[in-house]
């Protein structure tokens, strides 16, 4: 049932309660159930199962947590998780996420825009793009023996992009802080891109003047490109991106939705791509 109380797995501690404002840019859709959200998921550093961060995250060590902001700022420095859930007022986001494999759901997220934390490290002239980078610890992380992805996992956004409001630092969902399947204690999460630029588990964040070399975009350079927005006029050789099954909507009997432009966001977000060839771009 949407919005029902999480009942603690054995393999996961229980939630814990984590407030949020409404926000205007949420979606009135319905959400994707709290089960789903948290058991079907997409996070190889515990495994390429759709179950197996469910099943394993729980090796995870959020506490204690830094995340380091570096590069191109005028004010780098680590930052511990709690200042970092401090820095400004929470809110939630209820927004649709899209996976390139053909998938979607809606997730009422909590946290912050990362412009927020973007406003105070202020970014020199020189600062481009920004590069997201999740842990990579084979002690807590199995996932990390198979060489299906180059580790850590790299992900990255153009500045503007970064500093767009939707764009947010997440760190909670449904009420409560960020299960470890999720991407605890903090992730991004850009819903008008494919599920992948949403890197998990952050311990950097670097300002940069080229375009960061990402996971994806390494593993398979075809298939993946920088930019990843959701595009239902752009291909991608294995899955369609033209239509989508919502999570919850019924099985794989269930009738297919449309892919929106930029998910659903094109009214907010395709000023970003004002010129561009987006099929050169993808
Ligand atoms: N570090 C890391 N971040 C990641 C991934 C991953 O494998 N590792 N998978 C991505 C993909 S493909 C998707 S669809 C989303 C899934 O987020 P969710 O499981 O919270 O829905 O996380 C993204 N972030
Ligand atoms: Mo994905």
């Amino acid at each position: 049932v949407a919005g029902a109380v999480a009942q603690p797995t054995p393999a996961n501690p229980p939630p814990q309660k984590l407030a949020g404002r409404p926000s205007e840019l949420s979606t009135g859709e319905p959400r994707t159930s709290y089960e789903d959200v948290t058991t079907y998921n997409n996070f190889y550093e515990f495994g390429t199962d759709k179950d197996d961060p469910a099943r394993h995250a729980h090796r995870l060590r959020t506490r204690p947590w830094t995340v380091s902001v570096e590069g191109a700022v005028a004010r780098p420095g680590v930052y511990d998780i709690e200042k970092l859930l401090a820095l400004a007022p929470i809110e939630e986001r209820v927004y649709r996420m899209r996976c390139v494999e053909g998938w979607s759901m809606v997730i009422p997220w909590l946290g912050y825009s990362f412009a927020e934390l973007i406003r105070r490290v202020e970014p020199l002239g020189s600062a481009k793009y920004v590069e997201f980078e999740t842990l990579a610890d084979a002690d807590q992380m199995p996932g990390l023996r198979s060489p299906v992805l180059r580790w850590p996992y790299v992900e990255g956004l153009r500045l503007d992009e970064a500093m767009h409001p939707l764009t947010l630092l997440c760190v909670g969902l449904y009420g409560e802080v960020l299960p470890r399947q999720n991407g605890a204690p903090v992730r991004i999460v850009v819903p008008w891109k494919y599920g992948f630029k949403s890197g998990k588990s952050l311990v950097a964040i670097r300002f940069v003047e080229k375009e960061p070399l990402t996971a994806w975009h390494l593993a398979a350079p075809r298939e993946y490109g920088f930019y990843s927005n959701v595009n239902p006029d752009v291909p991608h050789p294995r899955w369609s991106q033209a239509t989508e099954r919502r999570i919850g909507d019924g099985g794989f009997l269930a009738r297919k939705r449309k892919t929106l432009m930029f998910n659903g966001y094109a009214d907010q977000v395709a000023s970003l791509y004002a010129g561009m060839d987006l099929r050169r771009h993808f």
